[in-house]
């Protein structure tokens, strides 16, 4: 594909290095440029999108209403810009990503089918030195890694993976073709987000889907559907509005939120506020019930009986819907999938669940998967078995600050931010979507870090400052917040089920906080507020700006 993106020529000197030309890295380019500041975007992808470009598998969509999970900076683009589902579905979040690329010209100063290997700072000229797999070496006297909090796939681990002699696709490497699962028996590993959106739909075509599900999730209904043009009028009369509550909600989305507590209702007004959620689909369901459904246990139960009844009286067969039913975690403990008739797909007679709970999976073979009970012939297998979350693609590249100073080894137990954009002993790093975000309505907290980014790169260079650290106090305070904000709710709990919010589904990563887990709204009041304040609690290096 030939995406007209800037050519790897001569030029190797640059004010800002940004990785990833997903929306972090297009949003951040967008904002360098707007404050005069040069920048070269390295993307390993052959165009924009991120992980838009790389997720195409069937049934691939967001779980944001469309309208507010877009980009907020330009009224002329989101006046022009037309969504035409209440969840726009993959090629429509990437075709508005490459019509934002078109629109603002971004593609110039973007460098794709480039991996970046290393980034090292190098004291004697304050810059950063960036290794790319095409083995270049180009400076930046900031980097900016906007790698995403879901962009590096776990690799399909199975004893006996090799010999399987039929199809088979890792969702978030998902090849840019048709795949035809006409007359095919097709398995489907994993049951989070992505295999919820899968299945329902590879369902309609195959001869016949097995899914093999470890941990139960809870599914609430998105209830998509088709915007009508009175709606999408509406959406761009109200979007101020919108992007105001943005700022305002707990997640970064436009959904108002609960005012009582669930003790504070009787019995009737809690199920009847569940049932209306449940009706109205999305995230509501989070939000908007009772305001302390994610912090107070009994609360949370009451939830997540509703939703085992919902599964209950969904499902014909009452040992499937037994075997669907989440046990022994609570609710939001790990993110939440939003079904699109999930629960229905097992009514069908060509989908057939195993629960590998009690069956686990003990190898492929060539002609399948063999659980302990037996084995379930596949002509393609179907892995969505998730990422190695937040710091993932981060500790992929070999990034050295002050002292050569490894990233991968102060993370070692967990990473150490400052409100998640920098890290002591990395001066002139700041990450988008780094690790200790929240994590929410990504394009509006991608917004906030970006905007508070490139004030500070705009006061390092106005005041003639040639570094920008926090300090080890304010990073440890941070660290310490984000533990503190998962102590507070039931994600604390996320251990039970593999929550990639605590690195609980990597085999040997530390279990940490990846997240921040206050509100979404406090967090950006806290980037403007470091900003307001002129970056008090960041270390300057008074030496002459060499570029
Ligand atoms: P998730 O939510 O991490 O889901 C991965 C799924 O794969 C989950 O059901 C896992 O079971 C399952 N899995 C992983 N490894 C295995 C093995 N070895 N055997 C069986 N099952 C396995 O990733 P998604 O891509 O679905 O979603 C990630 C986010 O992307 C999503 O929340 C959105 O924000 C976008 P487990 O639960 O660990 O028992």
């Amino acid at each position: 594909m030939d995406s007209g993106g800037a050519a790897d020529d001569e030029e190797t000197d640059f004010g800002v290095i940004v990785v990833g030309a997903g929306f972090g890295g297009l949003r951040m380019l967008y904002e360098l440029r707007q404050r005069g500041i040069t920048a070269r975007v390295l993307e390993e992808a052959s165009d924009v999108g991120g992980t838009w470009y790389w997720n195409r598998y069937p049934g691939a969509r967001t779980d944001s209403e469309a309208w507010a999970y877009c980009f907020s900076f330009s009224e002329d683009l989101q006046n022009d810009w037309d969504w035409s589902e209440r969840y726009s579905a993959q090629p429509e979040v990437l075709q508005y990503l490459q019509h934002v690329a078109d629109r603002f010209d971004l593609r110039e100063d973007i460098q794709f089918e480039t991996r970046v290997e290393s980034a090292s700072f190098d004291e004697a000229s304050n810059k950063w030195v960036v290794v790319t797999d095409r083995g270049q070496s180009l400076t930046g006297a900031f980097f900016i890694p906007a790698t995403g909090p879901l962009s590096r796939p776990l690799s399909p681990a199975f004893e006996g993976f090799d010999s399987f002699e039929g199809e088979w696709h890792l969702t978030a490497r998902w090849p840019d073709r048709h795949v035809d699962f006409r007359g095919k028996r097709v398995g489907v590993i994993g049951t989070g987000a992505t295999g919820i959106q899968v299945v329902p739909v590879v369902a309609e075509d195959a001869a016949h889907v097995t899914v093999f599900q470890r941990t139960p999730n809870y599914v609430i209904p998105g209830r998509n559907r088709r915007l009508t043009d009175a709606e999408r009028r509406d959406i761009k009369d109200r979007y101020d509005e919108i992007w105001a509550l943005t700022q305002r909600q707990t997640g970064g989305f436009p959904i108002a939120e609960a005012e009582l507590c669930f003790h504070e209702m009787s019995p009737e007004e809690q199920q009847q506020v569940l049932e209306r959620a449940w009706q109205v689909g999305g995230f509501q369901f989070l939000f908007d019930t009772y305001r302390d459904l994610m912090v107070d246990e009994q609360a949370n139960d009451a939830a997540g009986d509703f939703i085992r009844r919902q599964i209950r009286a969904t499902v014909d067969d009452p040992t499937t819907a037994e075997m669907l039913c989440p046990k022994g975690y609570p609710f939001g403990a790990k993110r939440p999938p939003l079904g699109h008739g999930y629960y229905e797909t097992f009514n069908r007679p060509n989908v057939t669940l195993v629960d590998l709970g009690s069956d686990p999976i003990e190898r492929v073979t060539p002609r399948g998967v063999q659980t302990a009970s037996s084995e379930h012939e596949c002509d393609i297998l179907i892995f969505a078995t998730g990422f190695d979350g937040s710091t993932g693609a981060l500790m992929a590249m070999e990034i050295r600050g002050r002292d050569d100073r490894s990233l991968n080894e102060k993370w070692a137990a967990g990473p150490r931010t400052y409100l998640g954009i920098a890290v002591d002993e990395f001066p002139n790093m700041f990450m988008v979507s780094g690790p200790q975000t929240p994590f929410g309505n990504i394009p509006v907290i991608i917004d906030n870090e970006v905007r508070c980014i490139g004030r500070a790169i705009e006061h390092t260079l106005s005041n003639g400052l040639d570094r920008l650290e926090p300090t080890p106090e304010v990073v440890e305070e941070w660290v310490k917040e984000t533990a503190r904000s998962l102590e507070a709710t039931v994600m604390r709990l996320g251990d039970r089920a593999n929550s990639w919010f605590l690195g609980a589904n990597v085999e040997g990563k530390a279990r940490a906080p990846l997240f921040y887990f206050g509100r979404a709204n406090v967090y950006f009041e806290l980037l403007a507020d470091v900003a307001d304040r002129g970056f008090e609690e960041l270390i300057p290096g008074h030496h002459a700006m060499a570029w």
